[in-house]
């Protein structure tokens, strides 16, 4: 038994599923996790000192690469100086100015502690700012774990209505969450149709990235923002994965579409647990203590994250270079496995935005979450083993996304697409 091993073993007994987060847990995969001891550039390390390159970077925020000196030394001195106030301090003042030079339409900013906080405020907020209370999301789209996210469409004699997804869901709260079709724009029209001026929001990951990755249609988020227009509701961008990584203004610059409301993730901590939620001075100042929207956080602006957030925001905003080098890494690798599969006559699709890359096990093309579910899982865990066996360590469960980072170099792809062909030609020999 390896240290890995043995440490699932004792971790089982005192966290569910050994572990804090379920993915984590490698139970797609049918393997048990690599216990990581630390991480350094485009690399990971596991307690058993096996070394491996990194495409889950802590699921986006690693966008400089592990360890990065420029994060480091400013959480060094952060750290130096107090480790939280539940007051003010001049750091949040400062990333706060930048997110608004950075992000379009972003007035002002409301600091949270991870994702699912803030996507859970800026619900609240469009539904206090609209006085309306039904929204919309897409099938497949991840937007952390609040009770009015876990929700799927009812069953087809109240297909108005949604339905719990998770265990504890109230079947009152999930009945106001609707749920609409990826790049299916008469989807959304006939939700808001079904309910007219009850939906207060829609909302959306621009690219999703939590069922593999999938890019919007040309005109699919476009044809949201005219839908939402038209029937007085908000559309709010979960950034969470795309924010600050499809480019600086994230996918509002990257594919020219204005959000009303934008919620931002781990990246604008450098990896420390942050989240935010933004958008116009109008709407920011429904916020509590200015506005009757209720929202609140002793963490929240956590001075050692502002200093590894304002490190990494600052950073990028400085070397917009970094944008142009991980997404020619990206469209390099993305071409490479295709065309490894289609020498291999692997049935394998490769869907890319950016640095975001995804493989499907299936011919067919994926354009939304019922076409990801044909991907064969099964083949999706032998390639996931086999290329963990050959050093590369990949999201463990088909519907993740590969993510890259400043820090992969020509080399690093090079060995990736030497371990896909091995791999695929294993798996389809
Ligand atoms: N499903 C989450 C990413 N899309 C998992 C995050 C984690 O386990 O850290």
């Amino acid at each position: 038994m390896d240290c890995s091993e043995e440490l699932f073993e004792r971790a089982k007994k005192v966290l569910p599923g050994g572990v804090n987060s379920p993915v984590r847990a490698f139970r797609a995969v049918d393997l048990h996790p690599r216990f990581i001891s630390r991480a350094e550039g485009a690399y990971i390390y596991d307690e058993d000192g096996n070394r491996f390159l990194d495409y889950v970077c802590s699921w986006g925020p690693m966008i400089l690469g592990h360890n990065h000196p420029v994060i480091r030394q400013a959480v060094e001195k952060a750290v130096k100086d107090g480790l939280s106030f539940g007051a003010p301090t001049r750091r949040e003042v400062e990333i706060a100015e930048l997110m608004t030079r950075m992000v379009p339409n972003v007035e002002m900013v409301r600091m949270t502690s991870s994702g699912t906080e803030a996507v859970m405020s800026a619900l609240r907020l469009a539904r206090g700012a609209t006085g309306r209370e039904k929204i919309i999301k897409f099938e497949g789209c991840y937007h952390g774990h609040s009770d009015c996210m876990l929700v799927k469409a009812g069953s087809s004699a109240v297909a108005e209505e949604g339905a719990p997804s998770s265990a504890g869901v109230p079947a009152g709260t999930a009945k106001d969450t609707l749920t609409a079709q990826y790049n299916n724009l008469p989807s959304v029209q006939a939700l808001f149709d079904q309910n007219p001026g009850r939906i207060a929001c829609v909302i959306v990951e621009p690219v999703a990235a939590n069922m593999g990755v999938v890019g919007p249609d040309p005109g699919f988020l476009q044809g949201l923002r005219q839908i939402c227009d038209k029937e007085g509701a908000l559309l709010i961008f979960d950034e969470v994965i795309t924010g600050f990584r499809l480019a600086k203004g994230g996918a509002q610059e990257f594919f020219g579409v204005r959000a009303d409301l934008v919620t931002f993730g781990k990246i604008i901590g450098g990896g420390m647990p942050v989240g935010a939620f933004c958008g116009s001075r109008a709407l920011m100042e429904q916020v509590a203590p200015c506005g009757p929207v209720y929202q609140a956080g002793t963490l929240s602006g956590n001075p050692v994250a502002m200093a590894a957030g304002l490190a990494q925001l600052t950073y990028l905003n400085e070397h917009p270079e970094v944008y142009t080098r991980i997404s020619a890494s990206a469209d390099y690798l993305a071409e490479g496995m295709r065309k490894a599969a289609a020498e291999i006559g692997a049935g394998v699709q490769i869907n890319q935005v950016g640095s975001l890359v995804a493989p499907f096990f299936t011919p067919d093309k994926v354009d939304n979450f019922a076409d990801a579910k044909h991907s064969d899982l099964k083949k999706y865990a032998q390639y996931f083993a086999k290329m963990l066996a050959q050093g590369i360590y990949l999201a463990p469960a088909q519907f993740e996304a590969m993510f890259l980072s400043d820090a992969h170099s020509e080399e690093d792809l090079e060995k990736t697409l030497c371990a896909v062909k091995a791999v695929l030609a294993q798996m389809y020999s």
